[in-house]
């Protein structure tokens, strides 16, 4: 924590293919909430990348569902930055099912956007160590791969 107690983070973000034409708005909900989008990457995934990132949840009974959802169309990936970006996050998201959210939480994303347990709109790290194994999927670091990565943007 820096003098102001507050706690700077980084987390990863994603805007499920449910919600991907809400981009605005949901850009407008994390200004909102005092965060910062540093990175963002469209990409439509694979079964198998989908599998691989949701890993945890490989024996759940949801599993299937979530991973064929997951793969059905493009999601939107972020760096999202701030105080407690993580918790901060996951707060805006709301609750996992979004017909609890529509009651408990209307404001927030899935609330607004979710239609229900496993199309939910949105996705936020749990902690920091899956923040840095979420960034690093979407955004792998760049050392040690060669002269593809040595592109500056006064180059462009
Ligand atoms: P997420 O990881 O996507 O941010 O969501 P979460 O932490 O709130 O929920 P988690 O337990 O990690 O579940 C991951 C995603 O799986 C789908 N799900 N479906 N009963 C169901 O049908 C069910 N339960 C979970 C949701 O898409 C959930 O976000
Ligand atoms: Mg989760």
């Amino acid at each position: 924590a820096n003098k102001l107690g507050s706690k700077k983070e980084r987390t990863l973000a994603m805007i499920k293919p449910d919600a991907v034409t809400k981009v605005g708005d949901i850009i407008q909900m994390i200004y909102d909430a005092n965060l910062i989008v540093t990175k963002a990457k469209m990409t439509k995934l694979t079964w198998k990348q989908a599998a691989d990132f949701y890993t945890e949840h490989q024996s759940k009974s949801f599993f299937n569902n979530l991973v064929q959802f997951m793969s059905s169309g493009p999601v939107i990936a972020m760096e999202v930055m701030g105080d407690e970006a993580v918790s901060t996050w996951r707060k805006v998201l709301g609750p996992t099912d979004s017909g609890v959210a529509q009651k408990d939480a209307a404001n927030s994303l899935r609330g607004q956007f979710g239609t229900d347990g496993t199309k939910n709109a949105g996705h936020g790290s749990e902690s920091l160590a899956s923040a840095a194994r979420e960034l690093e999927f979407f955004f792998p670091s760049t050392t040690g791969h060669g002269p593809s990565n040595t592109a500056k943007y006064s180059d462009c």
